[in-house]
């Protein structure tokens, strides 16, 4: 029988973790920065779990040096962080705060000093209280300020950073924000959710040209969705049809224009009762369809869905919180049906297919770009053993049959540049509270102690010989 073999990486692959502002730093009125919409959803009775807020999260912003030390023992060669956009430009508009900036550039510093390359990420969900009061990103006024953002940030940064992501999962900000409202700022509008989707799309544009003018050329600026795997419960039309409706509002709305510069009719025509997309203005969809160096995709679990027999929906099982509203406008009568298989703490059926088909369909629809997987994890209920080590073989086996595909997926042609695993550590998981653990390291709250689990120790010696063990040698 022959001997199990490694299976390498290409040369130069990054193999990093993943955060978010929010979700770590704590420090929310240190230093001038003010609140963000999750201060006020958090600090909003009945809207997280327990009234959890990121007050304190996990204190990155004191800790970040220890915390980047750890990286680097860990073996990590990238890391994927987001800059708060309220302790930047603490009103959303004009100058920036040299502290807030300051902060960053000692993180990214600590980062390079260390071999780690940085991923900056500038909007990972935290819009500054004040834009939301003047209409949020329903209001296109929103998007011009995230761009006069992203030169301040580009401008303060852009000489030791390389990697640039834009918007992380519009999708989350646009349909759980404004839709479903599980998420800040809690509206519960299809309309006005539509509405921010195009103005997070045309933000990103306008950022991405703001980038271009405020850095070096050789600086790669990408987006990072969330794209969905959606798959029909059966091949009849009726369910066939229900996927593509999912798909347009999943993936479409954002890959449509970016990709593409257009919206997909399909798209339009299936909203159509809701709105009439008159705030698409001339030459939006030009500006959204700026050329990107690399796109970022997150995946968690795929999604599984049948047109309803009686033409209305019961409860969605679609893994996106529970609030009677759907953040999936214009299509009530979809449902959305449990994958079968493994779960994770969340809930989310674990599916490596998926994320292989995912990196398959970019290489169909965006030949030639780079692609980055900017999240990939999952959440487990991780404890301490009495000697205090945790052991997490379930992040192990998810992280390994992933990485598989995405191997797989490299073979088959597809150009993977880089994986963030999420997230570096235990945090903030929005909505759940400090519920649900998504870390390679555990976060005792209570003393806010760092602890390794197995799987950071794992993935960390991946990262440092660039090949994943044979599968019997996991754990
Ligand atoms: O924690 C989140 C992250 O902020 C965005 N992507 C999904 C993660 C897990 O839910």
């Amino acid at each position: 029988m022959p001997e199990p073999t490694t299976v390498a990486f290409p040369p130069g692959f990054l193999f990093g973790a993943a955060t978010s502002a929010y979700q770590i730093e704590g420090a929310v009125r240190e230093d001038g920065r003010t609140p963000s919409i999750w201060d006020t959803f958090s600090h909003t009775p009945d809207r997280t779990a327990g009234g959890e807020t990121g007050d304190i999260a996990v204190d990155h912003y004191h800790r970040y040096r220890d915390d980047v030390a750890l990286m680097a023992e860990l073996g990590l060669n990238a890391y994927r962080f987001s800059v708060s956009w309220p302790r930047v430009q603490p009103t959303g508009r004009g100058p920036a705060v040299q502290r807030g900036l300051d902060f960053y550039r000692r993180l990214v510093d600590e980062l390079l000093a260390r071999g780690i390359a940085p991923a900056l990420t500038l909007y990972h969900w935290d819009l500054p209280q004040e834009l939301e009061d003047a209409g949020g990103w329903p209001e296109r006024d929103t998007a011009f300020r995230f761009a006069e953002y992203a030169q301040l940030v580009g401008e303060a940064l852009g000489d030791r950073v390389e990697q640039w992501i834009t918007v992380n999962e519009p999708w989350c900000s646009a349909f759980l924000g404004y839709a479903s409202g599980v998420h800040a700022p809690g509206r519960t509008d299809p309309a006005a959710s539509l509405r921010a989707a195009h103005h997070l799309n045309l933000g990103h544009g306008l950022a991405v040209s703001a980038l271009r003018a405020a850095m070096p050329a050789r600086n790669r600026i990408a987006i990072s969705l969330n794209s969905s795997v959606v798959r029909p419960l059966s091949q009849d039309p009726a369910d066939l049809a229900a996927a593509r409706r999912i798909d347009d509002l999943a993936n479409g709305v954002f890959h449509g224009p970016l990709l593409h510069g257009e919206y997909p009719s399909s798209l339009l025509e299936a909203t159509r009762s809701l709105t009439d997309w008159s705030y698409v203005l001339d030459g939006d969809l030009r500006t959204i369809n700026a050329p990107l160096d690399a796109l970022g995709l997150n995946y968690y679990t795929p999604a599984l869905v049948s047109a309803a027999s009686d033409g209305v929906a019961g409860p969605r099982a679609d893994g996106h919180g529970s609030s009677d509203h759907s953040p999936w406008p214009g299509a009530d009568d979809v449902v959305f049906h449990q994958t079968p298989g493994d779960r994770t703490e969340m809930g989310w059926t674990i599916d490596p297919t998926g994320l292989y088909d995912l990196l398959m369909r970019y290489t169909r629809e965006a030949p030639g770009l780079p692609l980055h997987i900017t999240e990939n994890g999952a959440a487990y209920d991780d404890k301490p053993d009495p000697d205090g080590r945790v052991h997490d073989p379930e992040r192990i086996a998810y992280l390994h049959a992933h990485l598989s595909e995405v191997r797989h997926a490299i073979a088959d042609g597809a150009e993977v540049r880089g994986y963030y695993l999420w997230s570096l550590m235990d945090n903030f998981e929005w909505a759940y509270g400090y519920g649900k653990r998504f870390g390679a390291v555990y976060v005792d709250y209570a003393t806010l102690e760092r602890t390794p689990k197995s799987s950071a120790r794992w993935y960390g010696e991946v990262a440092r010989t660039g090949a994943l063990p044979p599968v019997d040698a996991r754990v």
